[in-house]
């Protein structure tokens, strides 16, 4: 997959590829990364990107003819089917089911403003805005981070087995349950018996409880949107019954 992002700020996008899981990616191949600058398609001694907004106020506005040459760039670099995506707090909100079909394509064109906003004919060349929540970024380039760290780590190859084999199954679109590793005992609390029990299943059944039991607790929209099974179900209700006598967090 070709990911191509027009900043003013590129290091901001290295340092996403410089380590972890988006890094590996691009080491393997996976991922390809560019960037173009819009101060790049500037022909002004001061290599202009900004200017002052029509009918007042305060701020500053990007300028149409430096983005609009570097998207021209990008789009021109890119396999054909990519999208042009602009990161703005007026978008639809990314969600995990985005980042799937954004997967998929050959090729992703985000688009990161900075200042006040960008003139609005640079719509012209966008087909879609993405918002990353309802907060005040200072640009795009973080908001267009998180769309590719999300992205990229659901392409092939890009996490090991323990964790896409998590993904794919039925634990998707709950909250995770909680995890413990040594000391077996500490200060703050043991571990479950459960868990040191050896018995896969019950564990599995624990941790689904779990799973279930916190998303009902903590974002109990994500159930709203879904069907149990009547395991799903059974575990979901005893964990409900048991919240007084377990802590605060049913855990
Ligand atoms: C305080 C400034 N705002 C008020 C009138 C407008 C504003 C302009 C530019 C607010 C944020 C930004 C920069 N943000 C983004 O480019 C952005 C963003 C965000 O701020 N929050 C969540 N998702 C995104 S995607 C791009």
């Amino acid at each position: 997959m070709r990911l191509t992002v027009v900043t003013l700020f590129p290091e901001l996008i290295d340092a996403l590829f410089g380590c972890g899981i988006a890094g590996r990616a691009r080491d393997r191949g996976l991922v390809e990364v560019a960037c173009v600058n819009p101060r790049d398609f500037t022909h002004d001694p001061h290599r202009t990107v900004d200017d002052r907004p029509y009918g007042g106020g305060p701020g500053m506005v990007m300028k149409v003819e430096p983005l609009l040459a570097a998207i021209e760039v990008a789009r021109r670099e890119a396999p054909p089917g990519t999208p042009v995506v602009m990161l703005s707090p007026q978008g639809r909100r990314f969600d995990q089911g985005l980042a799937r079909g954004y997967a998929d394509l050959p090729g992703l064109i985000l688009v990161a403003g900075r200042y006040e906003g960008v003139d609005e004919r640079v719509m012209s060349a966008v087909d879609q805005e993405l918002s990353i929540g309802d907060y005040v970024l200072s640009g795009g380039e973080l908001a267009a981070m998180v769309v590719m760290d999300a992205v990229v780590r659901l392409l092939p190859g890009a996490v090991g087995d323990a964790m896409s084999c998590a993904q794919d199954s039925f634990w998707e679109g709950l909250l995770d349950c909680p995890h413990y590793t040594r000391p077996e005992v500490h200060a703050t609390g043991r571990v479950p018996a459960v868990l040191l029990s050896g018995d896969h299943a019950a564990i599995r059944r624990w941790r689904l409880q779990q799973s279930l039991g916190r998303t009902w607790l903590r974002r109990p929209s994500l159930l709203a949107e879904r069907v149990l099974e009547p395991e799903q179900e059974s575990l979901l209700q005893a964990f409900i019954d048991n919240i007084d006598i377990d802590s605060p967090d049913g855990g």
